[in-house]
């Protein structure tokens, strides 16, 4: 199914408005904190996602095109070698120049072009095809905005709120018990589709042979996780795998990441700023290491992308939705606005709930290629393939993804120890 420039223009326009509608409620200072090297400030988030449009369309796609600073090359680049130096990023936090102002202008010249090229009558394909990856991207950046500005603003000791208070009253029910979806294993077939937009790393389609297994009807939930506290996971090595016990003992991860204790109860820090912990809702911010272990407590395992795919294919077929773009994905999306996990509770009819949104599932499959993997040609064979060494696949998406970003094929991937992203656990067992 290829994309028309209709469409398409209706699409840019949604997703670089959401980016701006993402950043209301922050100051000019706190979009240019960068609080570790894993993350980046929001002012760079917002010229880089231009710089993508502008070094990979606009250069190469439009005749006479002028960039408005040459020096954006270096200061957006992110990590392409295939297009010259960049600034290093751990310094990103370090460009208090050019200001916001100068990095809004630059998306809006960079938008002015984007749309006057879908304009043109028959535009080359595969200039379309590159605004509709550039559009992905921003989306996964948009994605990175929100948990990098929730980490920056975890320093404060104020623990600043930048979206409004959440209601008291959402989300008082109460988590579904844990059931089991079944399988019974046998030849599938995963990877994308192709009928829409996928990412090089999604494909080739390939079969994988697959036994028995089953996964948990919910992601875990905070309730839970306080009773493997309680029990002494974080104390007991015989749960953790060396390389995450290491990390545990350097870092002296106790809970997960935000949690705050406050006379004798439980908060826990979001956007929306500090707010009892609901034990129903699902945990989030654990790390690769922190998940393996609470599984290894609960006599289960981390399920393996190929699970949980063939999982989210029934789910889909169940709710007659393809997952792919079109299909509307049922589940809790950065679009809802309310930017922390939810309260698991399967539609109606359905086995499995939350397989999309609400919070990323590590899998314990190394974020490696497919049989048959083939990068992009040229810098954007870049974007993916050279990432797939010591990382894990996560999947569903969670409530900081954008809703289009996803489907039963896409993969995400972390290294293990790390937490700021909106990161849970679906369990797996082998009978
Ligand atoms: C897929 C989220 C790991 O953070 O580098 C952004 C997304 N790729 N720009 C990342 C991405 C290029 C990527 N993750
Ligand atoms: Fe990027």
């Amino acid at each position: 199914m290829a994309v028309t420039k209709e469409t398409l223009a209706e699409f840019f326009s949604a997703v670089r408005g959401a980016s701006h509608e993402l950043i209301q409620g922050l100051s000019v200072e706190d979009m240019l904190l960068q609080s570790m090297n894993d993350a980046s400030p929001i002012k760079w988030h917002l010229a880089h996602t231009s710089w993508f449009f502008e070094e990979l369309i606009l250069a190469p796609f439009m005749n006479g095109y002028e960039r408005m600073n040459d020096g954006f090359r270096y200061y957006f680049n992110s990590y392409y070698e295939a297009l010259g130096e960049r600034h290093p990023r751990a310094r990103r936090g370090m460009l208090s120049r050019p200001s916001l102002e100068e990095a809004l202008a630059y998306r809006k010249h960079v938008d002015r072009h984007i749309l006057a090229l879908l304009n043109k009558p028959d535009p080359d394909p595969q200039l379309l095809q590159r605004v509709e990856l550039g559009l992905h991207h921003e989306m996964q950046h948009q994605e990175l905005m929100i948990t990098d500005m929730l980490h920056a603003l975890s320093f404060n000791p104020a623990y600043p709120a930048w979206k409004p208070p959440l209601p008291s009253d959402t989300e008082s029910k109460s988590a579904v018990p844990l059931e089991w979806f079944d399988s019974d294993g046998g030849l599938f077939e995963i990877g994308a589709l192709g009928k829409g937009f996928s990412y090089d790393c999604e494909g080739p389609r390939h079969k994988v042979f697959q036994a028995p297994f089953r996964l948990a009807s919910r992601p875990v939930t905070n309730g839970e996780w306080l009773a493997f506290m309680d029990a002494g996971g974080y104390e007991d090595p015989k749960l953790w795998l060396s390389d995450g016990w290491a990390a545990r003992m350097q870092e002296d991860w106790r809970a997960p990441l935000y949690w705050i204790k406050r006379d004798g109860g439980w908060l826990r820090f979001t956007p929306h700023g500090l707010a009892p912990l609901n034990l129903d809702e699902s945990v989030c911010h654990v790390n690769y290491f922190e998940a393996d272990a609470y599984a290894r407590w609960a006599q289960a395992r981390l399920p393996n992308e190929a699970e949980w795919e063939i999982a989210a294919r029934s789910f889909l077929a169940g709710i007659a939705k393809e997952g792919e773009p079109g299909g509307v994905l049922p589940g809790h999306f950065m679009e809802q606005g309310r930017w922390t996990p939810s309260v698991s509770r399967p539609l109606e009819g359905q086995a499995l709930a939350d397989m999309f949104g609400n919070v990323w599932e590590w899998t314990q499959s190394a974020y490696s290629p497919y049989p048959g993997f083939r990068p992009l040609e040229g810098a954007l064979g870049e974007y993916n393939g050279k990432f797939m060494c010591g990382q894990f696949v996560l999947r569903g998406g969670a409530f900081t993804s954008p809703r289009r970003l996803l489907r039963a094929s896409y993969r995400n991937f972390f290294y293990p120890h790390q937490r700021w992203q909106a990161t849970g656990v679906r369990l797996a067992r082998d009978d």
